[in-house]
């Protein structure tokens, strides 16, 4: 499928998803977001895409945040609308099986953040900026960021970034627990890709199931969490994954997994 706002690359399964709308700093308009949830959804049902880099394009931004130019004419039910469209591709993100590693290359404010926190974690570049500026706008973090921020960081660090608006580096990022690694700007996308390719290699359904158990689990009480994640580490006995994975290091040889 084309897309108007995307990008979308494959090499050796791990797919670069990119936002591509450099002129307006990669911003979150409804066409976008339309376009997203569509190319998640064919994603997730490709065999061919075992990890998903999520980035934008350009050197300046991940992306700058919702469209402020079309909000800025939306009734209270467009707002509305718009919100939860942007909700529901967030949510699609936390159910996927596909892992999403979000590289945030630059700015990464209001509905870019909530885009880089429905991803599985966040590397940023040293030079990245990420903030919550909405309430400089009159209204609120709205795809999401009320809730995901404060089960990341917890509530005290959230309310901060939320009440106040203001944008902090990467470096406070990562001391925050938002990002898990700042590289350099040149060498983001390597270290992405790096980690992807780890991931690619292992057992992808060993990794869906464990995505699912901690995207469920943390909605649980801690006794049904338990319960769940046995129940999909069961299932997982009955994978060809789980007889290679074993056979191969019983071997001494390095297992050639299939995601069956
Ligand atoms: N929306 C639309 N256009 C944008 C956005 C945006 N979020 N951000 C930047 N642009 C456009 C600019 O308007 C400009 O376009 P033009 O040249 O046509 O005027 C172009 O991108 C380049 O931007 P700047 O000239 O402003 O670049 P600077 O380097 O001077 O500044 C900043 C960069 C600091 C990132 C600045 O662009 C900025 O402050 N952008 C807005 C950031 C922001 O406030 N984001 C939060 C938006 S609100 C939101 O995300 C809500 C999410 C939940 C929605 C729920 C709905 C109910």
């Amino acid at each position: 499928m084309e897309y108007k706002n995307l990008l979308i690359e494959n090499d050796n399964g791990i797919v670069t998803l990119t936002i591509n709308r450099p002129q307006a700093l990669n911003s979150l308009n409804s066409e976008t977001l339309t376009e997203l949830g569509c190319a998640l959804y064919q994603l997730e049902y490709d065999p061919a895409a075992k990890v998903i880099i999520l980035t934008g394009a350009g050197e300046k931004a991940f992306v700058a945040g919702a469209d402020i130019k079309e909000m800025s004419e939306m009734s209270a039910y467009e707002g509305h609308q718009f919100g939860r469209k942007g909700q529901n591709v967030m949510l699609a993100m936390g159910k996927m099986r596909t892992p999403l590693i979000a590289v945030v290359n630059g700015f990464a404010l209001g509905g870019g953040l909530e885009l880089a926190l429905g991803c599985d974690f966040i590397y940023a570049s040293a030079k990245a900026k990420l903030g919550f500026p909405e309430v400089t706008l009159g209204i609120m973090p709205g795809f999401g960021g009320t809730q995901n921020l404060p089960r990341l960081i917890g509530p005290n660090k959230a309310n901060e970034l939320i009440f106040t608006g203001k944008v902090i580096t990467a470096d406070k990022a990562l001391a925050w627990g938002i990002a898990n690694e700042v590289f350099p700007p040149e060498e983001l996308m390597a270290r992405a890709k790096e980690t992807a390719a780890a991931i690619a290699g292992v057992g992808l359904l060993g990794v869906a199931y464990a995505k699912d158990a901690i995207a469920n689990g943390l909605n649980m009480t801690k006794e049904d969490g338990f319960r769940y994640e046995a129940s999909l580490f069961g299932v997982l006995f009955a994978t060809a994954d789980q007889k290679e994975g074993m056979g191969a290091f019983v071997e001494k040889r390095k297992a050639a997994f299939t995601g069956k």
